[in-house]
Parts: structure tokens; C-alpha cells; sequence
């Protein structure tokens, strides 16, 4: 894991945007957002088991897994969003980045890899895209990209019946009771 101020310039979402100025975990768990590190998958089962989580699957998502739809795919993943419940995303393989948005509002920008497991609250505004492997140095048209190694396996955990319908933010999302509610726990 590694989380720094996304640079907020322009180029391919799946480029590493790093500006530099590194976040430190603190700063994560002040927004709500808790980093674990789980080589082992009995220390996932403890932490779902602890926050009462009954339901996981695995999602890979890569051009070669996704086919045609994957670039669509990764377009929505990259829509800003909240979701009504928690959400525990436990990387299995490959790697991809979590942009969570700071109290003032800024990107966040945090680098996942395998192992690495992250608990975003409810309420949260956030995005997530597959990073960009394999094609860094290059010129990075949107062609060069497809071609690219961009994978990542995810194990997704629900507490209850799977649901990871994004809001997108809006109007309706910034008047959201869970949106209401996390930002008071912020307070
Ligand atoms: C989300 O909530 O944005 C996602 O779960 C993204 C895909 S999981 C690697
Ligand atoms: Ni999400």
C-alpha cells in the first residue's frame, strides 16, 4: 500500500498521478478509511468475521477477463461514488488504486497490491481504477492501454446480501443519510 495526494493532472486515470506528497495510514484512519496488511487469508476471516460480514466473492478485472466490456467497466469503476454500506476490498493479485476523496475535498490517491486490504466506510466519496502496468515510458493512447497488462483480483466482502450499487455523487448523493452520517463521524 501506498497513498499520496493524487497530482490533479490530466492523462490516463490508470497513470500512478503521484505528486510526491505521501499520506501516511493516520491521516486514512481519520477519514475512516482502515489499511490492513493480510498475507494470510485467516486474518481476513477475522476482520470480516469481527465487523460481522456474511457474504464475499472475487472479481478479476483485466481486458483479457472483461473482454469488450472491460473498458466500460473501468469507466464506471472511475464515476466519483458512494455506497450505503461499508465496503472491504482484499487484493488478491495484481494491483490497481482507491481515490478517496479528503476533507477538503482532494484525491487521495491509495496504490493496492497483493495482500493489501481496505475498509472504506460508508458514506465516502470514492473511484477505483487498474493501474497502468506494462505501459509506463510508453506513449499512452487509449489503444496502447488496451493492449496493456492492466489486472487486478479482487476478493469483495458484503455484510450482508451482496450490493455494491455506486451512487454516483450528485445532488442526491450529498443529502444521502449515510453520506449525513459519515461525514458527522469525521467530525
Ligand atoms: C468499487 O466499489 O468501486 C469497486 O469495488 C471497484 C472494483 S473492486 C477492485
Ligand atoms: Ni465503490
Amino acid at each position: 500500500m501506498k497513498a499520496y495526494w493524487f497530482d490533479n493532472q490530466e492523462g490516463d486515470q490508470r497513470l500512478t498521478h503521484d505528486s510526491g506528497r505521501e499520506v501516511d495510514s493516520s491521516y486514512l484512519a481519520r477519514l475512516g478509511v482502515l489499511y490492513h496488511h493480510c498475507p494470510e487469508l485467516s486474518s481476513v476471516d477475522a476482520i470480516a468475521k469481527d465487523r460481522n460480514y456474511k457474504n464475499r466473492d472475487e472479481i478479476t478485472v483485466s481486458p483479457q477477463a472483461m473482454g469488450k466490456v472491460y473498458e466500460d467497466k473501468v469507466k464506471m469503476f472511475f464515476d466519483e461514488h458512494i455506497h450505503e454500506d461499508e465496503e472491504i476490498r482484499y487484493i488478491r493479485d495484481g494491483a490497481g488504486y482507491f481515490d478517496v476523496r479528503s476533507e477538503g475535498d482532494d484525491w487521495v490517491r491509495i496504490r493496492l497490491e497483493k495482500d493489501d486490504l481496505l475498509i472504506l466506510p460508508a458514506g465516502i466519496y470514492h473511484r477505483f481504477t487498474t493501474d497502468e502496468d506494462n505501459v509506463s515510458g510508453t506513449i499512452c493512447t487509449q489503444e496502447l492501454l488496451l493492449t496493456g497488462n492492466q489486472y487486478i483480483k479482487a476478493m469483495r466482502l458484503f455484510q450482508d446480501e451482496p450490493k455494491w450499487t455506486p451512487l454516483n455523487r450528485g445532488e442526491e448523493t450529498d443529502i444521502n443519510t449515510h453520506r449525513k452520517s459519515y461525514l458527522q463521524s469525521r467530525n
